[in-house]
């Protein structure tokens, strides 16, 4: 039985494209079947549009709070019936609420390799730290920001010349790898979040992942 992908955008959406054409190869064991963003001009929108995926559109101006947006949101969301919700590139802060609806089944790929540079504006922060090395990370959401477990990793170099554009496209090259590798997994049930005592953990193939995701022991 094929998984129902849907995912959640702010933007261009290229992480969305990347997970539908993967959904397009022989044996891939999900489908995206609903794109949600909180911007109606959003790219990626036209990308599933052009994929033939149901589209919802639901702009958060037109709530009055956190809450009700992210209420309606379930109620769009429900409808799709999904098996598993992947945030690519979606830029709003969700509500615990939101999180406990869908306990152990959202997935977010941040631009950082986690816990550095949580929030936003990850690429600069980088480069102004001077740093080396940089990348991006997948993790389960939790209630805190950008602070669930994560499951992969992946590493980029970081340039003297580089400016955050430069940067951004090194590391989009690795998203778009490693995202729909990541949600094959759990579309295959080899991934879950589980819960130890408070602490979350990604768990793959019934083993407990590190803290720096799959392959990543230090
Ligand atoms: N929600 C929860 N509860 N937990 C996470 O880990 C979340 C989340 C919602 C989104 C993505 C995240 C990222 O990968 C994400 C992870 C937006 C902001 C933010 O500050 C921060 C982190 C992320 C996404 N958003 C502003 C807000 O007030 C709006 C910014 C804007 O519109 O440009 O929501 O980086
Ligand atoms: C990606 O680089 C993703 O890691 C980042 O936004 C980009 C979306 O690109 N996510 C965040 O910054 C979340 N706050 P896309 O729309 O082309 O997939």
């Amino acid at each position: 039985m094929s998984s129902r992908i849907v995912v959640l955008i702010s933007g261009s959406g290229t992480n969305l494209q990347a997970i539908i054409d993967a959904c397009d190869l022989a044996d891939y064991p999900g489908k995206v079947v609903g794109v949600v963003s909180n911007k109606c001009d959003a790219y990626g929108l036209t990308r599933a549009r052009n994929a033939n995926i149901a589209t919802v559109s639901l702009s958060h101006k037109e709530f009055s709070s956190r809450e009700c947006y992210d209420q309606a949101l379930i109620t769009k969301i429900d409808q799709l019936n999904p098996d598993v919700i992947v945030l690519a590139g979606f830029m709003r802060i969700l509500t615990p609420a939101f999180v406990q609806h869908y306990q152990g089944k959202l997935l977010n790929i941040h631009p950082s390799l986690l816990p550095k540079y949580q929030g936003l504006n990850t690429h600069q922060r980088a480069i102004d730290a001077g740093d080396k090395e940089h990348g991006v990370s997948v993790h389960f959401v939790t209630e805190e920001l950008d602070g669930g477990p994560v499951i992969l990793q992946a590493k980029v170099p970081v340039f003297e010349s580089d400016t955050s554009d430069d940067l951004a496209a090194r590391v989009h090259e690795q998203e778009h790898r490693m995202y729909p590798l990541v949600v094959k997994w759990f579309c295959q049930k080899r991934l879950n979040m589980h819960l130890n005592g408070k602490i979350e953990q990604a768990v793959l193939d019934g083993s407990i992942l590190p803290i720096s995701g799959y392959a990543n022991e230090e």
